[in-house]
C-alpha cells in the first residue's frame, strides 16, 4: 500500500483548491456562529462569513495566537458542545498555563487518518508492528500514533516513554518494523542498545517516525546508521491536532502537509504579510475540517519554508522544509539571532569527535551576554591528554563562530554525563530571564 488515502493525498491541485475553498467557507460560518472570540475578531474588522468565498480570501481573516487559547483556558475557544467532545489533550509550553485542545469523534477519526497516512508514508501497512514510544497522556504523541497505527490495522505496541532497557527488549522480541519517538529518544535507545550489547541486526526495524522537536539532517544520518533504518520526520502540534499534520514521504525531501485538512501559509515574521512559496517565515495553519477546536490562521511560531514543486512520490500536497527554529526559542545574544538548531549542526559536522548531546546556557555578566555550550565528547575521542581536548575545544569554538557569528565558550564533558530525555529534549537555559 503506497498511500493510505490516494484520493485525498494525490488530488489534482485545482480540485484540491475547490475542496479547500468549500471547507474554508463552511468553517468561517461555523466559528462565527459558535466561538465568541472569532465573532468578536471578525466584527472588529467588519468581516462577515459571507465575505469568505474562496481559499484566496483567507488573508482577510484575523490570526489566532497561543495567547487567545490561554485567555480562553480551558474550553473558551471550543466550537462544539462539551457533550460532543470525546478527548482532551494539553501542552505545557514554556510559560505557566496549559494550552488545552478538544476533539469530537470525527476530529479523532481525522487525526487517526493523518497518522495512518504518515505511517504509510514510512512504508508501514496492516502487517506491520508499530512500536509507539512517544509519551501517552496529555501529550498528543503517544495516543496520536497509537490511533493511527490501529486504524491502519498494524499491530500496535503502546510502549510509551521510559524504561529504555525494556524498550530495547520489546523492540527485539516483538519484531517491531517501526519505532515512533522523538529523535533524541531514538539516540538514547541506540546508546542503550550499545550498553546492552544488542546489535541493530538483531532487531527487525525498518523505519523511524521521529518528530516533536527539531532535528538536523546530520542527526538523521546518525540515527539511520546506528539503528539501521530509514528515519522519517513527522511534524505536528497539539493546537492543530497533534502528530501527522505533515510527514516525510520516501523521498525525504520535505514533509507533505495534509492539505485537505490543514491549510498552510507562510507569513513574514515581522509584518505578518503572506509570503509566496519558497519564502522563509512563520508557519500559519487553518484547520479545514475540525469541529471541537477549529482554528483560523493559527500562528505556530515555527519558522520554515513551503514548496509546491511536484514530488516524485505522487502526493500533490505542498511540502514544508525542516523547522529552522521557533520565533520564541530564538536566542538573541549580543544582538545576534541564534537558533539552537544552528549549534546542533556544528556538532553534527564534528560527529566523529562529539556526541549530539549538548546544553546551552545563556547569561548576562557585566551587561554583556554570554553563551556557554556544554558538549559531550564521545567515547572514541575522549582522552586524558589535555592538549588533545584543548585542540578539540578550540576547533568547536571556531566552527561555532563561523556558524553563528559570535564567540561561544565550549566546555567539553565526559561521555554519558549530560542528562538524557525520554521525550522532547531540553537543551537551553536562559539565565538572563531570571537575572533581569
Ligand atoms: O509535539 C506533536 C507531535 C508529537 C509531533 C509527536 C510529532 C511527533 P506539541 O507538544 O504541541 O505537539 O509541540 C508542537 O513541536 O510547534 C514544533 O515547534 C515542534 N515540532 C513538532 N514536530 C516537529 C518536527 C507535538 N518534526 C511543537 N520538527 C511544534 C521540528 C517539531 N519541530
Amino acid at each position: 500500500m503506497k498511500y493510505y488515502n490516494k484520493k485525498m493525498e494525490c488530488m489534482d491541485r485545482a480540485e484540491l483548491k475547490k475542496l479547500q475553498s468549500e471547507r474554508l467557507a463552511a468553517l468561517v460560518a461555523y466559528v462565527y456562529k459558535n466561538v465568541a472570540v472569532y465573532r468578536a475578531k471578525m466584527d472588529a474588522i467588519g468581516l462577515l462569513p459571507s465575505d469568505i468565498r474562496s481559499i484566496d480570501d483567507i488573508s482577510k481573516l484575523p490570526f489566532t495566537t497561543k495567547q487567545d487559547l490561554r485567555d480562553g483556558y480551558p474550553f473558551g475557544m471550543f466550537a462544539s458542545k462539551k457533550r460532543d467532545i470525546v478527548r482532551i489533550h494539553a501542552s505545557s509550553g514554556t510559560t505557566g498555563k496549559l494550552t488545552v485542545v478538544g476533539y469530537t469523534k470525527r476530529d479523532v477519526d481525522d487525526w487517526a487518518e493523518c497518522c495512518a497516512r504518515s505511517l504509510v508514508c514510512a512504508g508501514m501497512d496492516k502487517n506491520s508492528v508499530v512500536h509507539v514510544a512517544y509519551g501517552y497522556g496529555l501529550f498528543t504523541g503517544g495516543l496520536g500514533l497509537h490511533y493511527g497505527a490501529e486504524k491502519l490495522g498494524a499491530m500496535t505496541v503502546p510502549a510509551s516513554g521510559g524504561n529504555t532497557a525494556r524498550q530495547v527488549q520489546l523492540l527485539r522480541d516483538f519484531r517491531a518494523d517501526a519505532l515512533c519517538c522523538t529523535p533524541s529518544y531514538a539516540l538514547y535507545i541506540a546508546d542503550e542498545m550499545e550498553k546492552m550489547g544488542v546489535k541493530k541486526e538483531e532487531l527487525n526495524l525498518k523505519s523511524g517516525i521521529f518528530g516533536a522537536e527539531p532535528w538536523s539532517d546530520n542527526m538523521r544520518v546518525e540515527i539511520e546508521n546506528r539503528l539501521g533504518i530509514k528515519a522519517y520526520d513527522i511534524y505536528g502540534l497539539s493546537e492543530i491536532s497533534g502528530p501527522g499534520v505533515a510527514m516525510d514521504c520516501a523521498e525525504q525531501s520535505g514533509k507533505h502537509i495534509f492539505e485537505d485538512l490543514f491549510f498552510p501559509e507562510i507569513v513574514d515574521r515581522d509584518t505578518l504579510a503572506p509570503l509566496p512559496y519558497g519564502g522563509e517565515g512563520e508557519l500559519v495553519f487553518t484547520t479545514l475540517n475540525k469541529q471541537g477546536l477549529p482554528l483560523i490562521r493559527y500562528r505556530t511560531r515555527d519558522i520554515c519554508a513551503l514548496t509546491d514543486e511536484p514530488c516524485k512520490c505522487g502526493r500533490t500536497h505542498v511540502r514544508m522544509s525542516k523547522v529552522f527554529g521557533r520565533t520564541d526559542d530564538m536566542l538573541i545574544i549580543r544582538g545576534v539571532n541564534v537558533f539552537p538548531s544552528q549549534i546542533e549542526s556544528v556538532l553534527m559536522n564534528n560527529d566523529q569527535a562529539v556526541a549530539p548531546h549538548y546544553f546551552i546556557t545563556v547569561d548576562r555578566v557585566n551587561m554583556i551576554d554570554t553563551i556557554e555550550i556544554q558538549i559531550e565528547v564521545n567515547e572514541k575521542s575522549f582522552s586524558d591528554e589535555v592538549k588533545k581536548m584543548e585542540a578539540l575545544q578550540k576547533k568547536l569554538e571556531h566552527d561555532l563562530f563561523t556558524a553563528i557569528g559570535i564567540n561561544a565558550v565550549v566546555k567539553l564533558v565526559s561521555p554519558n554525563t549530560l542528562p538524557r530525555s525520554e521525550g522532547k529534549a531540553k537543551r537551553v537555559t536562559d539565565l538572563r530571564k531570571s537575572n533581569r
